[in-house]
């Protein structure tokens, strides 16, 4: 029986692995990586920590990992922990840093992400027995909630600083830096040269099947491979994930740009249908989020009706929806997407 073909604009975890990468995979040499025998996995990460600019990596099982590895290795239990309001450690990450990591969150509300020193200098307390000891201020670029909004280097340079003053180290949930690189047209190093450690992601717009990395110095690393271990992430012949990363690394990075401009386009359609707003500005990368009128219901139900003409999309709130691009959607889809929402809308307004 023929599957029917959705547009599948949920996310670009949704993306799957390239003939390339499941011949990789195939092909790749294989060890015990939890002896660190595993050369397919031990190239990755040297991979890895060249093109951030650190001294070492770590293959990780998946973002939410890198994450609660990463805070557990930036921190001990009990410190407190400046984190952006939306961030998705906060909000998608079932509350491991607080349940596993034993941390505080401390929310600032940043703009469209980006966090002000003011703010951050704000928020440090006295040393007081009173309170906790901040040690890590967290940052998300491209920002998840924010509809994929980039921080630029020189925001990130400037919380660095801030964080330097206070000797607190500044970590980054880069889960699609690439796209940050590719839509400001730098070199990733660009951001990464200013935040401690960071980790990003193997698994959403750079196509893999499974994976992320926590990339920083070779004391950070070793701190997080055992950490790796203690929430059951220390795999074995781990190479099979590696050898779609290396692809990923090598061919899957220039191409974020065309994904980045069918966002653009959808966006542009998306503002010319009536009872959908958009803010055209925010639409940075491969995220766009746009809001529906009273007249065409709820987020919810708006996406039951895209899914009943297969189109599918994640609701943003109540009266947003997210939609996200990446291989596998051409702009044949974009232009077939605003159609069926044009004629979505037409129908809602008869
Ligand atoms: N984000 C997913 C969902 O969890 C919402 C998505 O579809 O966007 N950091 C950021 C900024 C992320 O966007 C995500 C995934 C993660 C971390 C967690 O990665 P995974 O899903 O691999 O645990």
């Amino acid at each position: 029986m023929k599957t029917v073909k959705f547009i599948d604009l949920r996310s670009d975890t949704v993306t799957l692995p390239t003939d390339e990468m499941l011949e990789a995979i195939k092909a790749a040499e294989l060890g015990d990586d939890v002896f660190k025998e595993d050369s397919t996995v031990n190239q990755l990460e040297m991979m890895a920590a060249k093109k951030m600019g650190k001294e070492a990596a770590l293959l990780v099982t998946s973002g939410t990992q890198a994450n609660l590895v990463s805070l557990m290795s930036n921190t001990k239990r009990g410190n407190l922990v400046i984190l952006e309001a939306e961030s998705h450690i906060y909000w998608y990450e079932v509350g491991g840093l607080s349940t596993i990591a034993g941390l505080l969150p401390w929310l600032i509300r940043g703009n469209l992400g980006v966090l002000d020193p003011k703010d951050i200098e704000a928020a440090m307390k006295p040393k007081d027995i009173h309170f906790p000891e901040t040690t890590l201020i967290c940052i998300e670029n491209t920002h998840n909630r924010y509809g994929g909004a980039i921080i630029s280097p020189d925001q990130i340079k400037a919380v660095g600083e801030i964080a330097k003053t206070f000797g607190l180290k500044l970590y980054m949930d880069g889960a699609r830096i690439f796209n940050a690189a590719m839509a400001l047209k730098v070199d990733v190093k660009d951001f990464t040269k200013h935040v401690d450690n960071l980790m990003f992601c193997l698994s959403k717009g750079l196509s893999c099947p499974i994976g992320s990395i926590v990339v920083g110095t070779d004391e950070f690393i070793e701190k997080a491979r055992k950490n790796r271990k203690i929430l059951g992430g220390g795999m074995r012949q781990a190479g099979v994930i590696a050898a779609p990363g290396i692809v990923a690394l090598e061919k899957m990075i220039d191409r974020l740009d065309e994904d980045h401009k069918n966002a653009k386009a959808l966006a542009e359609g998306l503002a010319q249908i009536n009872g959908i707003t958009i803010d055209l500005k925010n639409v940075q990368t491969n995220i766009v989020h746009f809001g529906v009128s009273e007249l065409l219901g709820t987020s919810d139900q708006f996406v039951s009706k895209l899914r009943e003409n297969r189109v599918l999309a994640l609701p943003r709130d109540k009266k947003r929806l997210r939609m996200v691009t990446h291989r596998g959607i051409e702009k044949e889809d974009i232009d077939k997407t605003l159609n069926i929402i044009e004629s979505i809308v037409k129908e809602l307004h008869r």
